[in-house]
């Protein structure tokens, strides 16, 4: 077999492993070492702008302000002009002091940029709900650009009366609006051998929350007629990987939606436009873009997503297959290693906890590597198959500790610690990685990936 070369293996020196079977255990080659710098200095110098705020601010500071006389007592050259008109902005987009708030592209090696990931900078995040813009893309073929007027929604196999839906069509249907997670199977996937970056984006980036508009598929599929024998629905996208994955009709005619908005408006190219089949709580890849085709069978068709690549290798050395559900998971969004501590004294210790099976009810967060627990603040929504922030306040001493956190959800399932999710699943799994996690926080306040068994 091919080998690639892993930057850092479980002791932290270079080790050799066999290239992997399925995306992204070949994608952790060369990851940490080319990874952690570019970005870090990024951090380093956004930190050092706010840190030189009170001072002088130079670097935060707009056109024609020169630091200390925009300063109080000072009034700022900003408030003594008229600033710009509504013209330039239909349609807005952050401050420009925001420029570093972006998805990143995955930093391992990949195919090509049409068959790449990008990842959610979870820690400038605030609230539940992701912007639009900021929303990871995991797309095999590239974003289409699909004509909404040309495109059609084929409902056929297992029906009465196959139908094919225009856009115009489906919108007439009674819609909803749910706020719901989507989480790539493969989030933290490069973490099953050891730590390999420093980064919460690219640790648990493969995550977003939105507000998603559409309609329940259960209602199309009663327009088209269901039968008795449909027992499967086969979902298949208009993108050029034709993705195609097997639904249990028991999930099609639970919570599955046929989604064409997101956080208010249609949605985005990579998302899906003009139409998405949303699984709620399942792994992403289960919610096909660019919706073209849903056929309706006996028997699930063992179609690549769901043989190749999305399946579970366990430590007997079978292949656990159609394992939907997005088990329950949390992690530490401040600190972390975006965002380190400066100095000593309060902070509020935050984080995302979510769940595939409903309500997260409980989230636990530990300063010592597990020993002891305090249970944290659920803050503001608390919805079922969506991100939960939750927090802590603590006192930073300056001393060294190893953060985490342990979420349950509302079924009584704790999320489990490393080793017993090894135990469970051996060590040579890829997908459904949510066992606690750990940032070691150091003495100088900077916070790093690190593993404890
Ligand atoms: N048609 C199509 N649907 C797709 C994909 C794709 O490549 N093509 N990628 C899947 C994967 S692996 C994931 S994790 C989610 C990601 O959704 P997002 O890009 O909106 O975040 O879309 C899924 N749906
Ligand atoms: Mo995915």
């Amino acid at each position: 077999a091919r080998t690639l070369s892993m930057a850092r293996g479980e002791k932290g020196q270079r080790k050799r492993i066999p290239r992997g079977t399925a995306e992204l255990r070949s994608h952790m080659a060369e990851a940490a070492d080319r990874l952690p710098m570019p970005e870090r200095r990024d951090f380093l110098l956004r930190g050092l702008a706010f840190a030189g705020a009170t001072a002088a601010a130079p670097v935060l500071a707009a056109e024609g302000a020169t630091g200390a006389e925009s300063l109080p007592p000072h009034v700022p050259p900003w408030t003594r002009s008229l600033g710009a008109g509504v013209a330039s902005r239909p349609y807005g987009a952050p401050s420009e002091f925001e420029a570093g708030v972006v998805r990143r592209r995955a930093p391992w090696p990949m195919a090509n940029d049409a068959s790449s990931i990008s990842f959610t900078p979870l820690a400038e995040l605030n609230g539940i709900i992701t912007p639009n813009g900021l929303v990871f893309e995991r797309h095999h073929a590239g974003v289409p650009a699909n004509d909404p007027g040309l495109h059609r929604l084929l409902i056929h196999g297992m029906v009465k009366r196959p139908i094919v839906l225009t856009m115009d069509d489906l919108v007439r249907f009674p819609s909803v609006s749910v706020i719901r997670f989507i989480e790539c199977a493969g989030n933290g996937a490069i973490d099953w051998r050891g730590p390999q970056v420093d980064s919460l984006q690219f640790t648990h980036g493969m995550l977003s929350c939105c507000e998603w508009t559409g309609v329940p598929l259960s209602l199309v599929l009663e327009e088209a007629g269901l039968k008795p024998e449909g027992q499967w629905v086969l979902a298949e996208g208009a993108d050029g990987s034709g993705m195609t994955r097997s639904i249990p009709i028991e999930k099609a005619l639970d919570d599955s939606l046929l989604v064409y908005a997101q956080n208010g408006e249609m949605l985005r190219p990579e998302q899906g436009y003009p139409v998405r089949l949303l699984n709620p709580g399942w792994e992403g890849n289960t919610s096909v873009k660019w919706l073209r085709r849903l056929e309706v069978g006996d028997q699930p068709w063992h179609q690549r997503e769901e043989t190749s690549k999305y399946t579970d290798l366990m430590p007997d050395g079978s292949a656990r297959q159609f394992t939907y559900v997005q088990e329950t998971n949390s992690v530490i969004t401040f600190p972390c290693p975006e965002k380190p501590v400066r100095e000593k004294g309060r902070y509020e210790l935050e984080g995302l906890a979510w769940s595939g099976r409903g309500r997260i009810r409980r989230v636990d967060v530990s300063l010592d590597g597990g020993i002891t627990w305090r249970e944290a603040r659920l803050k503001g929504l608390i919805l079922p198959k969506a991100l939960t922030r939750f927090s802590l306040d603590f006192d930073w001493d300056g001393g060294p500790a190893l953060l985490q956190s342990r979420a349950m959800d509302e079924t009584g399932y704790v999320q489990p610690t490393l080793s017993q999710l090894r135990e469970a699943r051996g060590t040579e799994s890829i997908y459904h990685k949510n066992a606690i996690h750990t940032w070691r926080l150091a003495q100088s306040g900077e916070v790093t990936n690190v593993q404890i068994e």
